[in-house]
């Protein structure tokens, strides 16, 4: 019995912010904050806020602007976070919202209707809140039948999504599930951080995974797929429900998304160049067969050197596609963008893989091939 992905979606917001507006109110900010604490800083009992630059975020991460759902605030210097109002428990959530729109785009180029699908599962990094789940709000929405849970591996959460699906499908619950992988990224995001404010955007993608007998042709095989996680505290954000039993804590720095970046880069990218290659070989895939790789979107650098290990030699976009540029690290949604925005090129037989890495640390990759 096999499961094959049978489309994908993707919703992006209207908004986009370019590194110099992002700049631009980092910099108001810092300048603001240092002239109102500069008898401290000149007696050196503050330290100054240093400046962001375009050409740093750009050199270091390949980021040239980021998608948002809440633009103004984020670059309002008074404000720098978004603002997204409460809405009545009748209204539908955003996350809900975002996922919905994802899920369209996935099931009409898939030709299914909502009551087709037995399953939804939201994998993603940030969930608007504890219960009921996101998940079962896109189930009600979308008018789909059988359950629905959510679930959260960081930006690994759509390939662990569509593992727990092919896991579904196996067992007999489930021909017809659909994954989403709403991320507002910015809520989470410290924009008073310079060595992180510039990373993270907002998006939505959906996978349709299937069994066999009613995957449409041109649906993708699953040749084969590894997970893998690995305990690390570089990636780490403390927000939580047991937050206000520490009342000291709340809205400190660490219950936002806080990282070692360069420690991240070095122990994150031998482990996947690992991983790949090992579930290529375990699949019988040649890495010269591979028409294309979709990787995680965090960092082009970490990119290039993760596609030069496997293939052994320098890949250009075509090989390994970029989306960060325009959409910054997306989470769980990076390589489903790529995947979705550069597959239409594929013919019957062409074999590529899609990779994601991130917090736990966690990983996974999945070798397709278009039927
Ligand atoms: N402008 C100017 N200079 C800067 C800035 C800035 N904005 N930021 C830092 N600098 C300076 C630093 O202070 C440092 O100066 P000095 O050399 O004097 O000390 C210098 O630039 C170099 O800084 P870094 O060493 O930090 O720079 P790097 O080259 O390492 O680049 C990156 C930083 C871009 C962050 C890079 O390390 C990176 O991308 N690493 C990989 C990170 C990664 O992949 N993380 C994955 C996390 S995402 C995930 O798993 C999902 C989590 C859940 C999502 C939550 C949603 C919010």
């Amino acid at each position: 019995m096999k499961s094959l992905i049978s489309a994908t979606g993707l919703w992006t917001p209207k908004d986009s912010i370019s590194n110099d507006e992002l700049v631009e109110a980092f910099n108001t900010w810092s300048n603001k904050w240092n002239a109102e604490h500069a008898k401290e800083i000149e007696a050196g009992t503050l330290e100054a806020k240093p400046l962001s630059s375009s050409e740093f975020i750009e050199k270091a991460s390949g980021i040239k602007a980021r998608f948002v759902v809440s633009k103004d605030p984020i670059i309002d210097p008074e404000i720098m976070a978004p603002r997204i109002p409460e809405r009545p428990d009748e209204d539908i959530s955003i996350l809900a919202e975002i996922a919905v729109e994802a899920a369209k785009d996935a099931l009409a180029k898939a030709g299914r209707r909502p009551e087709d699908i037995d399953a939804v599962i939201v994998a993603c990094s940030n969930l608007q809140r504890a219960y009921p789940a996101i998940a079962i709000e896109v189930q009600d929405v979308l008018g789909t039948g059988g359950f629905a849970f959510d679930m959260n591996v960081a930006c690994s959460s759509a390939i662990f999504g569509i593992e727990t699906a092919r896991g579904l499908i196996a067992s007999g619950q489930a021909k017809s599930v659909l994954v989403c992988n709403p991320e507002i990224c910015s809520g989470h995001l410290n924009f008073r951080d310079r060595d992180s404010h510039f990373i993270f955007g907002d998006v939505a993608t959906a996978i349709l995974v299937e069994h066999e007998d009613i995957a449409p042709a041109g649906a993708w095989e699953i040749l084969g797929s590894k997970l893998i996680t690995q305990f690390s505290n570089n990636i780490r954000n403390n927000f939580g429900f047991l937050n206000r039993a520490a009342p000291e804590g709340v809205d400190q720095n660490d219950k936002l998304f806080v990282q070692n970046g360069r420690k991240v880069f070095r122990e994150v990218v031998p482990l996947v160049a690992e991983l790949i290659s090992t579930e290529l070989k375990k699949c019988g895939v040649p890495t010269d067969t591979i028409k294309r790789m979709w990787l995680h979107q965090a960092n082009l650098a970490m990119n290039t050197f993760i596609s030069r290990k496997v293939m052994g030699k320098d890949v250009d976009m075509v090989m390994a596609p970029v989306v960060l540029d325009e959409y910054a690290n997306t989470s769980s949604a990076g390589s489903i963008i790529a995947f979705n925005k550069y597959s239409d090129d594929f013919t019957s037989g062409d074999t590529g893989l899609i990779c994601s890495f991130g917090a736990g640390y966690s990983a996974g990759v999945i070798v397709v091939r278009k039927t």
